[in-house]
């Protein structure tokens, strides 16, 4: 970490003196903010360095990983020029391997973790009534089955969480009786919850709507969050923020869940419309400040217990790039998360507290805005240097030849596609 006093001799340019005039205002060092920011982690999706897009048409990209093990040389790039994402999500069956003790091997060996196991209960034959919540006992069966193996990878993988996503629900009112759809959802959960390791945890992602379009099984944060009570502690809601209807304040739903101590992580990505999975921050970047405000305020929660769940929290990317060059894009998004989670860490939470308390409405929402108006560019390029990173990401990359070289050198074989 560097020292107050050394910022001077690193900060030639002296960019970075508003940031540590506007902290030091507050009482509040540089360092403190710095080291926060080192901290951070974002994990990124095995699925986004693939061929992906709508339902309309998949654009294939020259250089797109063929295996898993190119999709780990994207993201361990990623990493290395962010300083920030040093675990990948799998996704089962897309990356499923025969020998999950030598993927992590190879993941370590890129100084990569292998992150969240995520089940496919979507892409079978036999999930056109649903997986977990089907009405055949046989199919639940089978959905379970699939979900207890991915606890089984993620044994061997190292990795805390499975991360569940359902495309459950009917199109029909009547299609099914939806009492029944969540207690064999439940009972499916309970099977499932009871394989875990002490060690592991269950992220269950809800959203509104699609594939199904009725009714979907988990489709919003509270059956998400009723459903974790029930199964226990180590069942937590995951945030997608694509997955919810225009308008919704997603950051009270973050500060609920952290209240009641069951935010297990979340899925970055962008939305303008549906679960359009755009890259991060791309649409409303004061919404993710707003969010990263909830959990950079949690993390220091007098509470005990809700600022460890806020320190435990997975911060995922679930995107798809469809249009975009996808490591470029995967970096943004990364830097997009460093920027909010900065600015969010400028807060002057005294401050706040203060125009709160009095009831000065304008004077407390300027605490925000003065906040998510900073520049933090400067700090974070010297945070990322500081890791071994590049002060700009994109720059980099576009001056490393990596595209070039992957584009010359990845062809032949299958591109992976999701
Ligand atoms: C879903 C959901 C899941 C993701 C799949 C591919 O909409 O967001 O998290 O794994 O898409
Ligand atoms: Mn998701
Ligand atoms: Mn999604």
């Amino acid at each position: 970490m560097v020292r107050e006093a050394e910022w001077a001799a690193v900060d030639e340019d002296g960019a970075v003196a508003p940031i540590a005039a506007l902290l030091a205002a507050q009482g509040r060092a540089l360092d403190e903010v710095e080291g926060r920011l080192r901290a951070q982690r974002i994990e990124t999706p095995s699925w986004g360095y693939a061929n992906s897009g709508t339902r309309f048409k998949v654009f294939p990209q020259p250089g797109v990983p063929r295996t898993v093990e190119e999709k780990l040389a994207d993201a361990a790039l990623v990493h290395r020029l962010t300083g920030a994402a040093p675990a990948v999500a799998l996704h089962i069956p897309w990356d499923r391997v025969d020998d999950w003790a030598a993927l992590r091997a190879h993941a370590a060996g890129l100084v990569l973790a292998l992150g969240a196991i995520n089940p496919n209960l979507f892409q079978d034959e036999r999930y056109k009534l649903g997986s977990l919540a089907h009405p055949d006992a046989a199919v639940r069966r089978q959905a379970v089955d699939h979900v207890l193996e991915c606890v089984t990878i993620a044994r061997a993988t190292g990795s805390r969480d499975i991360s569940l996503w359902l495309a459950d629900g009917t199109n029909y009112p009547g299609q099914d009786d939806l009492r029944a759809r969540r207690r064999r959802l439940l009972a499916s959960l309970e099977e499932i919850y009871a394989a875990l390791d002490p060690t592991m945890r269950l992220l269950v992602e809800y959203k509104f709507y699609e594939p199904a379009f009725y009714a979907t099984d988990i489709a919003d944060w509270g059956m998400a969050l009723t459903l974790c009570q029930r199964l226990g502690p180590r069942a937590q809601v995951l945030v997608d923020l694509g997955h919810h209807a225009q308008g919704v304040n997603i950051e009270q739903i973050v500060a609920t869940l952290l209240a009641e101590e069951r935010l297990g992580g979340f899925h970055f990505n962008g939305r303008k419309y549906g679960d359009d999975d755009l890259m991060v921050g791309s649409t409303n970047p004061l919404e993710l400040f707003l969010i990263y405000n909830e959990l950079a305020a949690a993390e220091e929660d007098a509470d005990t217990a809700v600022a460890a769940t806020a320190r435990a929290v997975a911060y995922m990317i679930d995107q798809s790039h469809n249009v975009e060059a996808k490591i470029p894009a995967m970096l943004l998004s990364v830097m997009n998360c460093q920027a909010a989670y900065a600015k969010a860490l400028l807060v002057d939470r005294a401050a706040l507290r203060r125009a709160q308390e009095a009831g000065d409405i304008v004077a407390a929402h300027r605490t925000l805005l003065a906040a998510f108006e900073t520049d933090v560019r400067p700090l974070l390029a010297h945070v990322r240097a500081g890791l071994g990173g590049a002060a700009d990401p994109l720059d980099a990359y576009a001056a490393s030849g990596y595209q070039e070289r992957i584009e010359r050198e990845r062809v032949g074989g299958n591109q992976m596609s999701w």
